[in-house]
């Protein structure tokens, strides 16, 4: 792969509205990148492994927990300092970021909402640091989209629960230390509980031949009479609204890591564009050439605007979920949109692993299937201004 040249794109100088704290958390995050990952990245997504090497790295710049209060190990920062951390470990590859979100969104956020002052003790500076890394299973192979229909159920035995069933499709599944695990109870009603690698009748098989977060490793979670001890269930909130407040978090991380890759996309491009010598000038030079960077540029400073009013709104905590379900929709489709026109720019150097483009683009059709997907988010912002579902 090529050296990373990377030179972010700020159009409207919106760093000037940062503070130093966001500047340094930023900049902290973008020289790792560009140190640890960028150089193994290519190799990782083409052999399709994840890559520990970088675990203990992603702890350090407080890629685990970022917004999780200092006293259970996390980085005390604030949304915007959070969503710029996931800007810059997504303009490295998706996958990385998805490693991220998981363990910060999807476990650590709900042991820290919902769970005792024990289970935050015991696992929230663990998960910090990476000693422990966590997934989180809602999705199932027949409930995807509609997570409330979930069959993953547990049973009260007394001084136990017993649970049954399996997920599909979960980031950091085949090496997670813990999984936050959502099933029903013998009421039906949706609960969220911390299953430990180990547990008897608990297995994670990878899920292989992916085309896309090669660098993320993906499985299931299958639950054969597993015994859970009472403790393991996190008391604070049940019902579907318990795991969608988790996705809430992850989305608005989203929302930011997606500008991260194209900005990657279009930072490549340009360079590659003014390099690149056709008809005796370079292809920069081209008016089909520059509407496309001229519109990728558009896209992105329209995107890095929304997603730091979106940050403030989350700062004071009046972000609703349909904000950010817009913001994670418009987001993903201009990154890809930007990587499909990327990809173009380096003509058929673009499908090459020299470049990142093709990486992130393949990337993005997870990025854009998960966490909700692009329809359903339409789906979302078409009822918060009608009133009315058109899920059913
Ligand atoms: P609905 O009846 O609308 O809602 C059920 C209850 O939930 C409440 N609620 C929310 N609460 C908090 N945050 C939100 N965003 C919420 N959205 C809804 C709602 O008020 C209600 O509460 P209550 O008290 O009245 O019961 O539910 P529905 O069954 O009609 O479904 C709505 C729908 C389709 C929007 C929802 O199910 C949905 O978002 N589906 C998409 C599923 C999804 O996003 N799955 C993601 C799985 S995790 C993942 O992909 C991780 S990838 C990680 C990575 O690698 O980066
Ligand atoms: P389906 O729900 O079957 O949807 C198929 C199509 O139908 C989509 O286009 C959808 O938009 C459309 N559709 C569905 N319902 C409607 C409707 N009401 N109206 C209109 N169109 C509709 N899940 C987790 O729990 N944890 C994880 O860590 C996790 N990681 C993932 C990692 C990867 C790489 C991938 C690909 C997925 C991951 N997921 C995870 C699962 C992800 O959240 C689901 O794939 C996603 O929610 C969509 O569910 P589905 O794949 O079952 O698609």
């Amino acid at each position: 792969m090529k050296p990373d040249l990377f030179q972010a794109p700020d159009y409207y100088n919106i760093d000037e509205l940062l503070t130093d704290e966001h500047r340094m958390v930023k900049d902290a995050a973008r020289e790792w990148v560009k140190k640890e990952v960028s150089p193994i990245i290519e190799d990782a997504a083409q052999q399709a492994t994840f890559p520990t090497s970088i675990v203990n790295g992603l702890a350090e710049i407080g890629a685990f927990g970022p917004y999780i209060p200092e006293e259970y190990g996390g980085a005390g920062l604030d949304q915007i300092s959070y969503g710029l951390i996931m800007q810059e470990i997504e303009r490295g590859d998706s996958g990385v970021r998805s490693t991220a979100s998981v363990q910060s969104s999807l476990v650590m956020y709900p042991i820290y909402k919902y769970g005792t002052e024990e289970q935050r003790k015991k696992y929230l500076p663990k998960l910090a640091s990476g000693e422990f890394m966590g997934s989180f299973g809602l999705t199932e192979p027949d409930h995807g989209s509609n997570p409330g229909g979930m069959v993953t159920n547990f049973k009260d035995k007394g001084d136990h629960y017993l649970l049954n069933g399996a997920k599909m499709w979960i980031s950091n599944a085949p090496f997670c230390d813990v999984a936050v695990v959502w099933a029903k109870n013998e009421e039906e009603r949706i609960h969220g509980l911390i299953v430990e690698r180990g547990m008897e009748g608990f297995t994670t098989p990878e899920t292989h031949n992916k085309w896309s977060l090669r660098a993320s490793a993906t499985g299931e979670l299958i639950f054969q009479d597993v015994k859970v001890p009472k403790e393991n269930l996190l008391p604070g909130r049940s019902g579907l609204g318990a795991p969608l407040s988790c996705l809430d978090s992850a989305r608005f991380g989203i929302a930011w890591g997606a500008i991260g890759a194209a900005m990657d996309c279009y930072d490549t491009a340009l360079r590659y564009a003014k390099e690149r010598i056709q008809f005796g000038k370079p292809i920069a030079g081209f008016q089909l050439q520059q509407k496309k960077l001229a519109e990728m540029l558009t896209e992105i400073t329209k995107a890095q605007l929304l997603n730091l009013r979106l940050g403030q709104l989350r700062n004071k905590d009046k972000a609703t979920s349909a904000q950010i379900s817009m913001a994670k929709r418009n987001n993903v489709e201009i990154a890809i949109n930007i990587a499909r026109e990327a990809r173009q720019i380096l003509g058929g150097m673009g499908i090459t692993g020299e470049y990142s483009i093709m990486r992130h683009m393949m990337n993005l059709e997870s990025v854009i299937t998960y966490e909700g997907t692009h329809d359903i988010h339409l789906l979302i912002t078409g009822l918060d201004i009608t009133g009315i579902p058109a899920f059913k």
